[in-house]
């Protein structure tokens, strides 16, 4: 089954120089595409509808300090079972529980400077994808 889903290469994967080893996982999958790429610093009212199900949770405030800290890489990727794929690729939220072999597993330690976001479900695929490339449809 073909799917798009949004990526985030967050601030920390930027400053760190990881990008490129981040999106070459990504690329390397057989059959996936970009089919959108975008660098840029986020402001908070686009992090705001990103996030809008985590306003008013204890992390959200140093969530937003983090990700508008620097700029990140946004992408759109398509192919097969690309949702969960990135996600697998991507490993759990926690990096310390995160498999080595994960992209969170082999470069991070703590929680919200996890690296990458990926879309958890077509349905929110297709309304982050409306909020960073909302000339795409
Ligand atoms: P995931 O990115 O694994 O889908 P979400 O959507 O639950 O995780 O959380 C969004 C982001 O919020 C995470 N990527 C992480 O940066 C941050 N976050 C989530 N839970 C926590 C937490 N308990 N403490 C600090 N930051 C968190």
């Amino acid at each position: 089954m073909s799917q798009r889903t949004l990526v985030l290469l967050k601030p920390d994967a930027v400053q760190r120089g990881l990008i490129g080893e981040i999106l070459g996982r990504i690329e390397r999958k057989a059959g996936w595409t970009i089919s959108a790429l975008e660098m840029r610093t986020l402001d908070r009212s686009l992090l705001e509808q990103h996030y809008a199900e985590h306003v008013g949770r204890e992390f959200y405030e140093p969530l937003v300090a983090f990700m508008s800290a620097g700029p990140v890489v946004s992408m759109i990727v398509e192919g097969e079972r690309v949702i969960e794929g990135v996600r697998a690729l991507a490993g759990p939220t926690d990096p310390i529980a995160a498999p080595s072999g994960s992209i969170r597993g082999d470069f991070g330690t703590i929680t919200r400077e996890n690296l990458i976001h990926a879309s958890d479900s077509e349905e929110s695929a297709e309304r982050e994808i409306k909020i960073f490339f909302p000339g795409i449809s």
